[in-house]
């Protein structure tokens, strides 16, 4: 039996396992007490790889359409040809943007995915690409380039150093952390709180972090941008206000113009926070020794999510908390960053709505289209109507806004392709899959978490297992279909101009290590590595800390590069050189925030999510270990609530929406705040066609179905997944 080190894929904790194996069968998967990250923690997750490996439902296999509302299991070289025979036919008629691409979470996660997405994307030349971040984290990246030029330097919390952390929006006992990779983050939550720190969390619901946290508060979902405008006008009120001086800043008076008409006292009855509270929280964290105000999920799929996101980093800089030890700091990624490539200070600055939507005309952020609106997209006939469908690695059905009508809008594609691992309820609508490896066949880097890591690490892990094909190369014949070349044309020379094209990049226009270097040579070091350890390699040279894959190869448990260290005013990319406090679109949008506090409260209920430590999204559901115990799938009521609406626990209630509706057993509880009631998402497997027999047997509900892709966060086309009107009533009990 060997041992091997490795990170775990699946979420953003990037925790070390340690992977024994006997010949090709998996023994055990363990934590790996010597990740210089992690030190041993992980999560169920991280052991259930195993159960993902070895589950039967896996696809190891292309599979194809038959006729009969199956599908056949056919060979890559069949599959390729199908897609020849296909795809790009229908680009001929009827032009670039008749294929839709949507990217899920996992690409975030998988070194090769990443790379070669772009390849895909750029060569397609598509404007119908949309992706999970616009269910997700595109408020916080759009209000972060907004104000520091770059949609990757988001500040993080400094957990490991902070006194005082403000959480609103994140559950990060149960998700382990997002935007904010922290392995253990409940140690070194406890860790503020053993130094004599002070957490308080802001959440309509009594979250496992909740209560954890020294004080809780329920909020009224969607509300959190005017607690976060109080807190900003208390500042000022009680001249606490000490703006950082490590960078030039623009807009400050402008800043606090507008947070004037939102005083605790005009926003306490909308939030449902004591105006009392919100000044004393006001005063603690600008009191602090250090302190960081940190917003995620919560934060950013609702009503004000980028002004919400905003406005965290605003207060961050008005408490002098921003970039400094123990505040809000940037990390300093060693690949891929690209806030340390191209001059320090200064940048292009943010350039948002670059083209629209055709159908709602919502604006491009970041290259790509809200997923709110990729169902109309397909349904509305027209020209530039939606035709073909590439799904990579994503599962729209259960996780994007009125999954009814996009489940329904798939049918009507005339080709779709899922690059998926299995059958479930977005890939049973596709005419081919092509699976993807499994974990433990993949190298892993995670490019992406470590641009917002609360300490700099860089840890790689080479593939433990022959992997029938790759994900990249099956990618890059993708790419050569689309592009007209034919599924026989030869992706290594594809793969070669990938690799040349970026080394020519950092040595003609970067100001980093490899600036004024032969971009022939530097390939030639790079030998005799390809795919995605070649572009790693690559960008690890021409990072900040001038790594070598080889040096990681030799640090199985990874490279500690130190805790975050200030970075301002270098990190900046904005074109004036400032921190931007007040950037036109947000002002613009404040508007609406104001008529939301003029706003008569309604006494409808609304809807929020939650999530489970056992569960990622929606695909490890197929996982036995993942799904013990009782039902998770259930709508919690607060107990005056269900009350008032005579729902009992236990009992199935219906929930409906504009949009859909869905019958799931009550859990009534105090933990949730009255007006409020929460579904997971991510479930709703027992649908025809799939192929998940696990997952099916825990089936659920999709509470996407209730989501209403008309409700979105107006500057970024975010989808507004907390804070829906629901009503509930009583179903007679099933015999
Ligand atoms: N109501 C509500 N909806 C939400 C959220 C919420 O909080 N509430 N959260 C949102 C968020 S934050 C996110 S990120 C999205 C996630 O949205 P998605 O990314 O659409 O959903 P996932 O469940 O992550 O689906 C990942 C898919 O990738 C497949 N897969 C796994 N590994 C691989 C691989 O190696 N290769 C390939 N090709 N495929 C693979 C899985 O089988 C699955 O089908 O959901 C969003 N939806
Ligand atoms: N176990 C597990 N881990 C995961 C995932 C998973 O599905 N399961 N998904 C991964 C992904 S893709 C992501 S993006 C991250 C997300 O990571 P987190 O942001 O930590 O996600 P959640 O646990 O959903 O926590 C969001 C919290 O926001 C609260 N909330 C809802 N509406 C509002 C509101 O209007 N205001 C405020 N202040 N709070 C609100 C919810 O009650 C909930 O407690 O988790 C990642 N990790
Ligand atoms: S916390 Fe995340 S990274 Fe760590 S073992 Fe669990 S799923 Fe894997
Ligand atoms: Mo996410």
């Amino acid at each position: 039996m060997e041992t091997f080190a490795r990170t775990c894929p699946l979420c953003e904790a990037t925790c070390g396992l340690q992977v024994s194996l006997e010949g090709e069968q998996v023994h055990s998967i363990r934590p790996d007490p010597l990740d210089v990250f992690s030190r041993g923690f992980i999560c169920p997750k991280g052991v259930s790889l195993k159960e993902l490996h070895e589950d039967p439902d896996r696809l190891r296999t292309p599979l194809l359409r038959n006729g009969e509302g199956g599908f056949d299991e056919i060979s890559w070289e069949r599959a390729f040809a199908e897609l020849e025979r296909r795809l790009p036919p229908i680009i001929e008629r009827h032009g670039r943007d008749a294929v839709a691409v949507y990217l899920g979470n996992p690409n975030a996660h998988l070194l090769a995915n990443l790379i070669y997405s772009r390849v895909l994307l750029r060569t397609l030349g598509s404007h119908n690409v949309y992706s999970a971040s616009t269910v997700d984290q595109f408020p916080k990246q759009m209000a972060a380039a907004y104000m520091f030029g770059g949609g990757s330097s988001v500040p993080v919390p400094d957990l490991d150093n902070t006194h005082y952390l403000l959480m609103l929006g994140a559950n990060p006992l149960a998700s382990n952390g997002s935007l904010m990779t922290a392995p253990d983050a409940r140690g070194r939550l406890r860790a503020i709180q053993a130094r004599g720190g002070r957490i308080v969390v802001i959440d309509p619901r009594r979250s496992r972090t909740a209560e954890l946290a020294d004080e809780h508060h329920f909020i009224r979902p969607g509300t959190d941008a005017l607690l976060l405008f109080a807190l900003v006008h208390t500042l000022w009120a009680e001249d606490l206000a000490r703006p950082a001086a490590n960078a030039p800043l623009n807009g400050l008076g402008e800043l606090q113009a507008l947070a004037e008409p939102f005083s605790p006292a005009a926003v306490q009855a909308a939030c449902g926070i004591a105006a009392e509270d919100i000044r004393r929280i006001a005063r603690e964290l600008a009191g602090a020794p250090s302190g960081a105000v940190y917003g995620r999920i919560g934060t950013c799929t609702q009503e004000f999510g980028t002004l919400s996101s905003w406005l965290v980093d605003v207060l961050n800089l008005l408490t002098g908390n921003l970039d400094r030890r123990g505040g809000a700091m940037f990390p300093k990624a060693a690949a891929g960053a690209s806030n340390t490539q191209g001059a320090p200070g200064r940048g292009r600055g943010a350039r948002f709505g670059r083209f629209s939507s055709r159908v709602r005309g919502l604006g491009e952020l970041f290259g790509e289209l809200p997923v709110a609106c990729l169902a109309e997209e397909i349904d509305t006939p027209g020209p530039g109507q939606v035709r073909a469908f590439i799904c990579l690695a994503g599962n729209p059905a259960l996780s994007t806004p009125n999954a009814g009508r996009l489940t329904r809008a798939l049918d009507e594609l005339e080709f779709m392709v899922s690059l998926d691992i299995y059958v479930n309820e977005t890939s049973r609508h596709a005419d081919l899959i092509l699976p993807g490896p499994s974990p433990l066949e993949c190298s892993h880097y995670d490019l992406a978490l470590y641009q917002f890591a609360v300490r700099n690490v860089a840890n790689y892990s080479p593939a433990l297992l022959p992997a029938p094909v790759h994900e990249w190369e099956t990618i890059l014949r993708l790419t050569v279909i689309i592009a007209g070349q034919g599924a026989e044309a030869d992706i290594a020379a594809l793969d070669d101009l990938v690799a040349g094209e970026l080394a020519r990049r950092e040595c003609s226009v970067g100001s980093g290590p490899l600036a004024g270097r032969d971009a022939a040579q530097v390939l030639a070091e790079l030998a005799p590595r390809r795919g995605p350890e070649r572009i790693l390699d690559l960008m690890l040279r021409a990072g900040p800390y001038e790594l070598t894959l080889a040096d990681l190869e030799a640090a199985p448990h990874g490279i500690d590069l130190g805790p975050l260290q200030p970075r301002l005013p270098e990190v900046l990319r904005t074109a004036s050189g400032a921190i931007e406090l007040t950037p036109q679109p947000l002002v613009d949008d404040v508007a609406r925030l104001r008529a939301a506090l003029a706003r008569e409260a309604g006494d409808g209920l609304v809807l929020i999510g939650r999530r489970h430590l056992r569960s990622n999204n929606s695909w490890l559901h197929n996982l036995p270990l993942l799904v013990r115990g009782p039902q998770r799938c259930t709508v919690q009521v607060n107990t005056g609530d269900a009350a008032r609406l005579g729902l009992a626990d236990g009992e199935p209630a219906r929930v409906s929406s504009r949009t859909g509706a869905v019958e799931l057993p009550v859990e009534v509880t105090d933990a949730i705040m009255p007006g409020v009631v929460s579904i997971p998402h991510g479930w709703g497997h027992d649908q025809a066609g799939s192929e998940i027999a696990v997952a099916a047997a825990h089936a659920g509900a999709n509470s996407n179905l209730l989501a209403d892709e008309e409700l979105i966060d107006v500057p970024s086309g975010n989808a507004v997944l907390n804070g829906i009107p629901v009503v509930l009533a009583p179903v007679a009990a099933l015999v």
